[in-house]
This record gives structure tokens, sequence and C-alpha cells, in this order.
């Protein structure tokens, strides 16, 4: 393991000012996303659409990497015909590929899943090298119901995690672990915080037994947030304040960075949230930098914008570089809400 060039990749990612673009649907998912704005999904409009997230001139100001998913990393541009890879190089932004299997129904516990993907991984990530990533990410999903989750979908989630961490460090590869809980049902902020807590105590631990180099990785989590379908749902200021005394009970020191997930927040509350985050670290000393690592805060406008018309692409790229700009200002606690209604 090289840990100088672990940390060095793993500080660049969460560089101040900027913040991840993740990019790493799946094919499924991929799909779901395109048909919801009237577009078939095939290869080559996946790599349309593509193209015009990672073209999108002056991006590399605000995006320090992007999250691939296999097949984008193979794939060429729709305009000129680069290597995705290739492109992202030119825009100074740091390859990164998603490399989890997705997650499974976890046997004997209906209603939970764990992630899979560990065969032929140490394979898989020396194509990726090759290909020029630096780093990876691998997504474990908790759900809160009235008896979940286990103890055991806990565990293994984290065992999961921390054996795809050592495994990506053992091949000089910056590991995010992104241990999302879902804001899927009615659960208070107070419950989110229990389980969000429980279960990075439960990655960390793992993460130590396996050996991980807490300095050369990334953590991606959820927010303490009250359930999407929750009677009363928590102020801005309370999740800020709650996720943050999470992370400051589970996170390393050492850790150099915290890179949000938005987990179906709306793009203005998932920028407020980070900005409140900032504004209240200012106060606290933290360890570690606080950036986000957004997917559909920050494509769901951009795909809504494009609806896979040629010439539409100027006015998505546009809305995609307004919102990668205000979540960078959110990065250092610098994003004013009055800067939505400036033109995109
Ligand atoms: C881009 O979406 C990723 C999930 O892909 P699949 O479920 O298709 O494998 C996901 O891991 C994403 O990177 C993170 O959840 C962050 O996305 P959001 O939308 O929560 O910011």
């Amino acid at each position: 393991m090289n840990l100088q060039k672990l940390e060095t990749t793993a500080n660049a990612m969460v560089v101040s000012g900027k913040g991840i673009l993740a990019m790493d649907e799946s094919s499924p998912t991929a799909a779901k996303r395109l048909r919801a704005v009237g577009v078939e999904s095939t290869a080559e409009n996946r790599a349309a659409y593509r193209t015009l997230l990672l073209g999108t001139p002056g991006l590399g100001e605000y995006i320090s990497g992007a999250i691939l998913y296999d097949e984008t990393i193979r794939q060429r541009t729709t305009d000129d015909g680069s290597a995705f890879p290739e492109l992202m190089r030119r825009q100074g932004i740091i390859i990164g590929i998603k490399v989890d299997g997705g997650a499974k129904d976890l046997a004997g516990h209906p209603g939970e899943k764990v992630t899979e993907g560990l065969d032929g991984l140490r394979e898989r990530l020396a194509e990726y090298a090759d290909f020029g990533a630096q780093f990876c990410k691998w997504r474990a999903v908790i759900t809160i119901g009235q008896e979940l989750p286990t103890r055991a979908c806990i565990e293994a989630n984290a065992h999961a995690l921390a054996r795809y961490a050592m495994l990506c460090q053992e091949a000089d590869m910056v590991p995010i672990v992104e241990p999302e809980v879902l804001i899927d049902g009615d659960h208070s902020i107070e419950r989110c915080y229990d389980v969000t807590l429980e279960t990075q105590r439960a990655v960390f631990e793992q993460l130590y037994r396996q050996g991980v180099a807490f300095s050369g990785m990334v953590l991606k989590p959820s927010m303490v947030i009250s359930g999407k379908g929750a009677a009363r749902r928590a102020p801005v200021e309370q999740v800020a304040e709650q996720t943050l005394r999470c992370l400051r009970n589970t996170v390393p020191a050492a850790v150099p960075g915290i890179a949000f997930l938005s987990g179906g927040q709306s793009d203005e509350e998932a920028t407020a949230h980070l900005n409140t985050m900032n504004l209240m670290a200012k106060n606290l000393q933290l360890p570690w930098r606080l950036t986000f690592s957004y997917a559909r805060a920050l494509q769901q406008v951009t795909l809504a914008t494009w609806k896979g018309e040629a010439g539409n692409v100027e006015a998505a790229r546009k809305v995609l570089l307004h919102r990668a700009r205000l979540n960078a200002l959110a990065s250092s606690g610098s994003y004013d809400q009055a800067m939505e209604k400036q033109a995109a």
C-alpha cells in the first residue's frame, strides 16, 4: 500500500471548494432516470447524457472527482469520440469507479439488503486502475423499519465495506465508504440518529479490524434526517446539528474528508444542509472537510432540462454548473438561498 499516494488522492477528492459528482448509476437505475424524462435507455443515449455531464465547460472548477459506472469507463463520448477517462483528465476531474455489485436480499432477513461484489474484486481493481481510476465506491444500504435494521444486516454490510476498502488500498486506490441509511419511511430524526450512529460505529470498527488506513479513505454517509414520510420533518438546523453530532462520535480524526450523499433530498435541501453544517463547523474545529458526493441533487434538474434533446445540452450544462457551484459554495459555508434565484 502506497499511503502517500492514497493520502494525496483522498485530499484532492475533498479539496476545499469542490465536491464529487456521483454518476455511477447502474444500467437499471440509469434506465429509470432516463425514462422519467422520456428518453430511451440505450447505450448511445447513456453515453450522450454522460458526455453532457462530463463535457460541461468549467466543471472541474467545482467538481474534484466523478464516479463512473463500469459501462462508462469503457465508453467513448458522443461528441469527439474521446474515451471518458481522457475527457476527465482534460477537465482536471479525478476518475472514480463504482465497484460494488449492488445490494441484494440478505438471506434470512426479510426487507434487508447486503451489498455484494467482493469475488474477483482484486482483478477488477487492477483493470480499472489501467483505465486511470484513482478511487472507488461501494454503497451499502440500511433500511429503517419497525424492527429494522437488524444487527446482522449492519454487521454484514460493515464487514463487506471494510473488505472492499482494504482491497482498494492494497491497489493504491482510495475507497469511498458509503453506508447509506435510507430516507424511506416515516421515522423521526431521533430514530435516524440512533441507526446512523450504530451503523457508522460498526463500519469504523470493521475498517479498523481489516487494517484500513483512515487517512487514505473518504466517508460518504447519509445525513441524519427525518424519514421522507414523517409527520414532522426536522428543520435544516436540526439536521445539520444531529449529523455533525453523529459524525463527531464515530469518525476518526485521521479521515481527511466526508462527502455526503443526497439520498432523495431536494436539490435545495441538500445544498442548505451542507452549507449549514459548514457554517456550524467554523465553531467546532472539525478534523475533516465536509463536502458533497451527490447524484440526484446535481443531476435531477440537469436531466429534466436535457430531456434527450441535442438542442437542450447547453441549457442543461448551465443548470448543472449552477448546482455544482452552489454546492461548492456550501462546502465552505458560503452559500445563500438567494443565490438560487440568480440566473444559472
Ligand atoms: C448514482 O446512484 C448510485 C446508485 O446506483 P445504483 O443503485 O444504480 O447501483 C448511488 O450509489 C449514488 O452514488 C449515491 O447513493 C448518492 O446518490 P444520491 O442520489 O443519494 O446523491
